[in-house]
């Protein structure tokens, strides 16, 4: 408990992670992965006591995963990255390693699930995850063993998260668990249904045990009822992994064996595995990988799994080198653009510290200057100096790279080594608006380029994207964006993006809160505004550019108290302290207010205008920093599910809104998509849990992104503000490892794990309100490559529904019919209203559905009692159907499963959804039950009928005066042990008893005799019936 504690306290301390897609260079070969990185967060204090744990925990976890693998995998080489300011131990120096792709965080407690293991997963089955995420106290302390099992198992449970995008089969948050089985038995949630156990509700403050009562409504167990494994289980049960990692026995994972029928999967748990995965176990799709179908195949031969550690440390500044193309095609609008977003760039995103080199390059190239470190303003004017001003010649964008790797040609002195580093992790950024036409080309040295180690990002100046350079930019490492000159404000964020130290410290990280752009005339003002938070503030800068003439523009920037800066320096009364504050550069057309201090939380407007005789496009940026180390900053990251995307296929846009680890739910989230031709669309993002969107609620929106016109390159940036419900969250879903609540011992003895206490329930922490704010973030950019698009073509279906759920409307009704409710899709993936569904089902073997969809019972028009398979509603709205059942049958309950699929009105089918499973009573599982219930209705209360067997508990219930008005006329029951009802009664005359559960010793008093004994006798009676009912 005391870890608990020290966790809050630590945890106002950030970790968060930049980029969401999976940048993971994590390959196997000969059954070894290699290239697996865990960072340290850079809050995390200088410990070799964490270094040795971490190297313990996964050289365990090795082991463990080559024995869950079958022989197949397990961990040789293992990278760690430690924070650049730990300087006791000895470390090597890092090369591309950066924390923001580590695929393991050691960091600072996520405060929902405290020091729990997860892995933020949110791509479809069999889609990796983005990392783990590891607390310092978890790593180095014995304690959590008894809650998560062994650590190198509870690694191996993560890794199939991370790694092979298998999920929990356990019940995780929205998911129930408990269910019925085909049998009409109860079940808990889990993999396999071998894993036996019995269901306890515990009393932490007690430290005991009792058994489970059962709803009135659904017969299922009351919610506290958790599942207790027995710790010795059979010796043929071995799995699964994903389920109950800390089960000694627990070694491997449920698979689809049938000649291991103990072990094989559960697919009528009501999971996330089923519903992700649509009933396939998880070894099957582990086995489906890249990592083992037709490689990796089992290898007896390792006997030593324990892999080999480096530890490296990244250089203490990051190194950039421009590679900017002039070649005839830049002449004029287009160069003068690279130099205003190069200027902002050198001028304000670089941290200081950090290095810049510049490099130009048409017909051949030349370096302009040598690395650079940028230790005060004078390194930033020097360089915006040598930033070149004339464009003519061909494109040889192999000539840049080779001099960004070169001071002179062949002679391979780096740049990026000249100040005596290791070229490897040096940025190069080339800036190009044109397909190579000059030898030699990127192919001819992109060996060069990689062998040397450098990270090559690349900015598209134009309406496709070099395919060579595009994919030497991947093979590398790096990312590259798209932009289009009719507007640079993409442009700019990319260079935001790529300023990020990368480095895990939220807290010297510059955040874009405002983009726009507009034109200005010289008849009109253009008013906009901004809505600073508190989380940030710090070195605040508003920037404006602007590209007609060497006629600046006019900018007064209002403070939220109604003061005013300005560049215009007249007298004016109302000016803020510091006017004036403006800083105009008319070589590069671009007006900033570097603000002071802090700036004030609230909306700050500014109002434009021009005294140029033509149209001003003008730009406007906002960029801020943390407040201060004491309050996490809310942080956007966006991810593409792919870079490249042909006909008929969707991208899916993706954007994590978090405060430290906890998401910030009810935001605005919108994608704005730039066309080849520069035009943008805007797509809003949900978090609502329905496709592509994995789970509702986890600070991850997700969208399908379908509106291609041409072939060509598409630029991402993503906006969010807040709404008025906008809050961080009160718990997160995700893919936890399992929590060990206790045990039932062989001795029959219940075990009950006191730490398992802290996971009990949903984890709720207080929600807060995030107020206004907003943020900017440009994602790296995607390529179309499929067929020109016209309005007329549809070449979209609609999305697979992946949220299908079905219930019995009344267990007790068994003409009550089926309810299958989910989100609709649209006519193309998620946007727009499909034409009809297509509903089928199967009695009993539900893996027909998935197997074979179209060969299933269809689910006539008829059969529906309310909603219309004709009327699909407009996507992401709620969709109910209830469906008849009725029917003879002689079993009281049968099996049933249900799919769906949505078709447009283009006959475009949709792939069909997840299978719902259903147990369908014609008797009623809560009979007895509820009989129970009618007889006890004196008791007023059932959730007492357990206690009843530790009679003491009665009357501590806030019920009892109900009994006591059967039992007496007063309030002798009010005391607080009913089990020894001498004390208890003898305020009253008639219960003056010897033995309460003999009825003779209550006549000793006549009168009420009788009708009491009548009460009590039915009291546990029923109390009988029940558990024997529960014991059944
Ligand atoms: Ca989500
Ligand atoms: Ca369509």
């Amino acid at each position: 408990m005391i870890l608990v504690n020290l966790s809050f306290i630590l945890c106002v301390l950030a970790c968060f992670k930049d980029v969401i897609v999976s940048s993971s260079i994590v390959t196997i070969s000969n059954n070894g992965y290699s290239g697996l990185l865990i960072a340290i967060n850079p809050e995390v204090p200088e410990s070799s006591q964490l270094i040795d744990a971490i190297k313990e925990v996964w050289t365990d976890a090795s082991k463990a995963l080559y024995t869950a693998t079958k022989q197949r995998a397990y961990f040789d080489q293992i990278t760690i990255l430690v924070p650049k300011f730990w300087n006791e131990g000895t470390y090597q120096p890092a090369g591309k390693e950066t924390y923001d792709a580590a695929d393991v965080l050691v960091a600072y407690p996520n405060p929902v699930y405290q020091d729990q293991p997860y892995t933020l997963q949110y791509g479809g089955c069999g889609e990796p995850g983005t990392y783990i995420h590891l607390t310092p106290s978890y790593l180095v302390n014995d304690s959590f063993v008894d809650i998560f099992g062994p650590k190198g198992k509870a690694m191996a449970h993560e890794w199939g998260h991370y790694r092979w995008g298998v999920f929990d089969e356990t019940p995780t948050y929205g998911y129930d668990p408990f269910y019925y089985n085909s049998m009409g038995q109860i079940e808990a949630t889990r993999c396999p249904v071998n894993l036996k156990g019995e269901f306890k509700v515990i009393d932490y403050s007690t430290g005991t045990t009792h058994d489970c009562q059962r709803n009135v409504q659904d017969g299922l167990p009351e919610d506290n009822c958790v599942f207790f494994p027995y710790e010795e289980q059979s010796s043929y049960l071995t799995s699964s992994f994903m389920s109950n990692q800390y089960i000694k026995q627990v070694e491997l994972f449920c698979h689809n064996d049938k000649n291991d029928p103990y072990n094989i999967h559960n697919n009528e748990a009501p999971n996330e595995q089923n519903r992700m995965c649509n009933l396939r176990s998880t070894w099957e799709v582990i086995l489906d990988s890249s990592d083992f179908s037709n490689v990796n195949s089992p290898n007896v031969e390792i006997l030593d799994t324990s892999p080999t550690f480096r530890v490296v440390k990244p250089s203490s500044s990051k190194r950039y080198v421009l590679v900017l193309d002039t070649s005839g095609s830049m002449d004029g609008k287009k160069l003068e653009q690279m130099r205003q977003v190069v200027s902002i760039f050198i001028g304000q995103f670089v941290p200081t510290g950090d290095q810049v080199a510049l490099v130009e390059f048409a017909s051949s190239a030349s370096k302009l200057t040598s690395l650079r470190t940028l230790t005060d303003q004078s390194d930033r004017d020097f360089l915006l100096t040598k930033l070149p001003k004339d464009a003519s010649g061909n494109t040889c964008i192999g000539c840049g790279l080779q001099s960004a790797l070169a001071v002179k040609p062949n002679t391979l002195i780096f740049i990026l080594e000249e100040n005596g580093e290791d070229p490897a992790g040096g940025n190069i950024v080339v800036f190009t608006d044109g397909e190579e036409n000059e030898n030699p080309y990127v192919k001819d040295v992109s060996h060069e380029v990689l062998r040397a180690g450098g990270v090559v990002h690349a900015i598209f100046f134009s309406t496709s994207a070099s395919n060579d350079l595009a994919t030497l930019v991947v093979d590398s490492g790096g990312i590259w964006f798209y932009g289009s000159d009719v507007s640079i404000n993409s442009i700019l964020g990319a260079f935001q993006t790529l300023a990020s130290p990368n480095d895990g410290d939220v807290y010297s990280e510059t955040f874009q809160v405002h983009s726009s752009t507009f034109d200005v005339d010289k008849y009109s003002t253009y008013n906009g505004y901004v809505d600073v938070d508190s989380t940030v503030g710090n070195n605040t800068v508003f920037t404006f550019i602007w590209d007609q003439y060497n006629i600046q523009i006019e900018v007064v920037l209002e403070h939220p108290s109604g003061c005013v800066y300005s560049t215009n320096h007249l007298a004016n009364a109302n000016y803020c302290t510091g006017q004036p504050l403006d800083k105009v550069d008319l070589t590069f057309k671009v007006v900033s207010f570097p603000l002071p201090g802090t700036a004030e939380p609230g909306r700050w407007r500014y109002y434009v205008s021009s005294a140029a005789d033509r149209l001003q496009k003008v730009i406007a940026s906002v960029t801020s920093q943390a407040a201060d180390r004491s309050k996490q900053p809310i942080v956007v990251s966006s991810g593409l599910d792919k870079t490249d995307v042909g006909t008929g296929d969707a991208i899916v846009v993706y954007a994590q809104v978090s405060q430290g680890f906890a998401p910030v739910l009810d935001a605005n989230v919108l994608a704005l998509v730039q066309q080849p031709d520069g035009i943008v669309k805007e797509l809003e993002l949900y978090d609502a849990g329905a496709a592509p969107d994995v789970r509702a609620d986890d600070g991850v929106y997700s969208r399908f992104f379908t509106s291609y016109s041409t072939p060509g390159s598409y630029g991402v940036q993503v906006t969010v503000s807040q709404t008025a419900k906008s809050y961080k969250a009160t718990r997160v879903a995700g893919s936890r490892a399992p929590v060990n609540f206790g045990t039932i011992k062989a001795d029959g003895s219940v075990s009950i794990n006191p730490d398992g206490m802290q996971y009990v329930g949903t984890n709720d922490v207080t929600p807060v309100e995030t107020g206004n704010f907003s943020r900017v973030v440009t994602n790296e950019g995607f390529q179309y490559t499929g067929i020109a698009v016209s309005e007329a073509d549809d070449f979209f279906p609609p999305s697979a529904i992946s949220d299908l759920k079905a219930e019995q409307m009344d267990v007790n009704d068994p003409n009550s019919g089926v309810a299958l409710s989910f989100t609709a899709p649209g006519n193309d993936y998620d946007q727009g209203t499909a034409f009809r569904f297509e509903l089928r089902y199967v009695i009993d073997n539900v893996t027909q559905l998935v197997d074979e969809f179209e060969n299933c019972t269809i689910v006539e028009d008829t059969d529906v009692i309310e909603g219309n398979l004709t009327q699909p509603k407009v996507a992401g709205s709620k969709e109910v159907f209830l469906i008849s059942t009725n029917g003879s049958f002689t079993t009281n309950q049968i099996t049933l499963g249900f799919a769906l699929l949505a078709i447009d009105e283009s006959g475009n089918r949709a792939d069909p959804s997840n299978v719902a499973p259903i147990t369908y009573f014609y008797s009623s599982p809560v009979v007895i039950q509820t009989t129970t219930v009618d007889d006890l209705t004196t008791v007023g209360d059932l959730t007492t009928v357990g206690d009843l067997t530790t009679v003491g508990d009665l009357t501590t219930d806030a019920n009892t005066p109900s009994i006591a008005n059967d039992f007496t006329t007063d309030s002798n029951f009010t005391t607080d042990n009913y089990s020894t009802p001498k004390d208890d009664i003898t305020t009253e005359g008639y219960f003056i008893t010897e033995d309460y559960t003999t009825t003779d010793s209550y006549s000793t008093e006549g009168g009420n005799a009788s009708r009491v004994t009548a009460t009590i006798n039915s009291i546990l009676f029923m109390a009988t019936l029940i558990l024997y009912f529960l014991m059944t």
